[in-house]
């Protein structure tokens, strides 16, 4: 026997459309979660999405024998720029496995170490603005992360310098692109009808995608006129053969992919820095225990290679803020074929399985009744890797998991290590609460802070 699958109510053919906050999503899932459990089911235009918001649920959907993922319309949309990309390719794709295939190995231990100097360089343009600003200028932590994130991908994978720590404003890369993921969010929830007479806003979609265009094909001529000494992520899309099909990659697919990587390498880390800063702020205990980690390790010494991975406390952080802030919030996947869940809800195969990571991540029954509360104890001594399984998701699932995840991981160790070393941060309105900002991905909003450069120099 199979239960039905609870559902808010709707309007006659536009379905769900209203039900879903149109700025932030994720608000609007989680509480309709909070109201109707562990599963339910929304239709927008006839189109049926079922999202599962418990641990056990996510637990079930994370196997690849039974579900894959699936270019979610939002998704759909953001091949406008990214095509057949790693994350925005069709499970069936060719073009998949051969990039997934080539570049892999460029994510290995060996190769992030490699970056260590060129992220380092990145993270030390923050630092010197930090210290001129000084304390009394306000700082938007989550713009200048971003700068840090694309300036560090694009450094690190591509020898290309955007300089965005020189500008006044954010690199027009970072708005248009900022502008196409939102654009690109909204349309897939908007008619056809409706999209067909919006000509300003789909003019200014094109432009932006003519800007996203651009830049990378500057960075393919740049690589073709001066080939860097180090066997970039570009010279490898460039040179490489697949050895399993022995084909390379076309050079629209080398645009995707690059495409790919600026939008995939830089808003979910910013995002995760800016969760860090806003928990550490709002937990001052947890911030002085990160503090005398850093300072009994490295003293005034800058941190080295050697020193990556070697901060328990700050890998506790790290996952805890992710835990609560998990920037790629959902993602989708498909049945393969007709089944059913938890034993009893009964669905099609194809059909849209959003998979809501931040409420599962905050589910009572991991996380015990003060799951909302950040405790980076909860990740220590053991208790991270005795966790049920899937039970921590912020990097996706199987094959099509993130591919990134050691790059933010050390990208995000060296930020954060220099900023305890280097400062004392302090909330610009003490009073502040965390408001959440949504495009294809989630961060803090109208964070500001001050960082003052420390005195107590250990
Ligand atoms: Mn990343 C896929 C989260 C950093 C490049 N990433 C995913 C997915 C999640 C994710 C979740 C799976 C999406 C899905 O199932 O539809 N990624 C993160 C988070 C961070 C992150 C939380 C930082 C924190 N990602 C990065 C960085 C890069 C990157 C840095 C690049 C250097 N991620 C990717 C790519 C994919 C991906 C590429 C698609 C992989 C594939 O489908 O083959």
């Amino acid at each position: 026997m199979t239960s039905p699958i609870p559902s808010p109510p709707a309007i006659p053919f536009l379905g769900h459309v209203n039900t879903i906050d149109r700025d932030l999503p994720l608000k609007s899932i989680d509480l309709l979660a909070q109201q109707y459990g562990e599963i339910l089911q929304l239709s927008i235009f006839g189109e049926k999405r079922y999202i599962v918001s418990s641990h056990n649920l996510v637990n079930e959907v994370s196997d690849e024998k039974r579900f894959r993922k699936k270019v979610s319309a939002g998704l759909k949309q953001v091949r406008n720029a990214a095509g057949d990309g790693l994350f925005t390719a069709f499970p069936e794709e060719q073009n998949w496995g051969i990039a997934h295939r080539l570049l892999m190995p460029c994510f290995g231990t060996a190769n992030i170490y490699n970056m260590f100097d060129d992220m380092t360089d990145i993270v030390s343009q923050l630092v010197l603005k930090w210290e001129r600003f000084g304390a009394r200028e306000m700082i938007d932590p989550a713009a200048d992360f971003t700068r840090l994130t694309l300036d560090a991908i694009c450094l690190c994978a591509m020898s290309y310098r955007l300089n965005s720590f020189y500008r006044e404003e954010a690199h027009p890369f970072a708005t248009a692109m900022a502008d196409f993921l939102i654009e690109s969010g909204r349309r897939a929830n908007r008619l056809s009808l409706v999209q067909a007479v919006m000509t300003g806003t789909n003019a200014k979609y094109e432009e932006d995608q003519r800007i996203l265009a651009t830049l990378v094909n500057d960075i393919l001529e740049d690589h073709r006129a001066h080939p860097p000494a180090k066997n970039d992520l570009v010279q490898v899309m460039l040179t490489g053969r697949d050895k399993e099909t022995g084909l390379g990659l076309s050079d629209e697919n080398i645009k995707q992919n690059l495409l790919t990587f600026l939008i995939a390498g830089h808003e979910t880390t910013s995002g995760m820095l800016t969760f860090t800063i806003y928990y550490l702020l709002k937990n001052p205990e947890a911030m002085r225990k990160l503090r005398e980690e850093v300072d009994s390790k490295l003293g005034d010494r800058p941190m080295s290679v050697q020193d990556v991975n070697q901060f328990p406390y700050l890998l506790a952080v790290m996952r805890e803020s992710l835990r609560l802030g998990p920037t790629a919030p959902a993602r989708t996947v498909m049945p393969i074929e007709d089944t059913v869940l938890a034993g009893k809800y009964a669905v099609e195969g194809g059909a849209s399985v959003i998979v809501n990571v931040y409420t599962a991540h905050r589910d009572p029954k991991v996380w015990g009744d003060d799951a909302e509360k950040f405790r980076p104890e909860r990740m220590l001594d053991g208790k991270f890797e005795a966790l049920p399984p899937n039970a921590w998701q912020p990097f996706g699932y199987g094959m099509r998991g993130c591919i990134g995840r050691p790059f933010a991981w050390q990208e995000a160790q060296i930020t954060l290590v220099t900023i305890m070393q280097r400062f004392d941060l302090v909330l610009h309105d003490p009073t502040y609460e965390l408001e959440l900002k949504q495009t294809l991905t989630i961060k803090p909003h109208n964070l500001y802070i001050h960082a003052l450069p420390r005195k107590d120099k250990p």
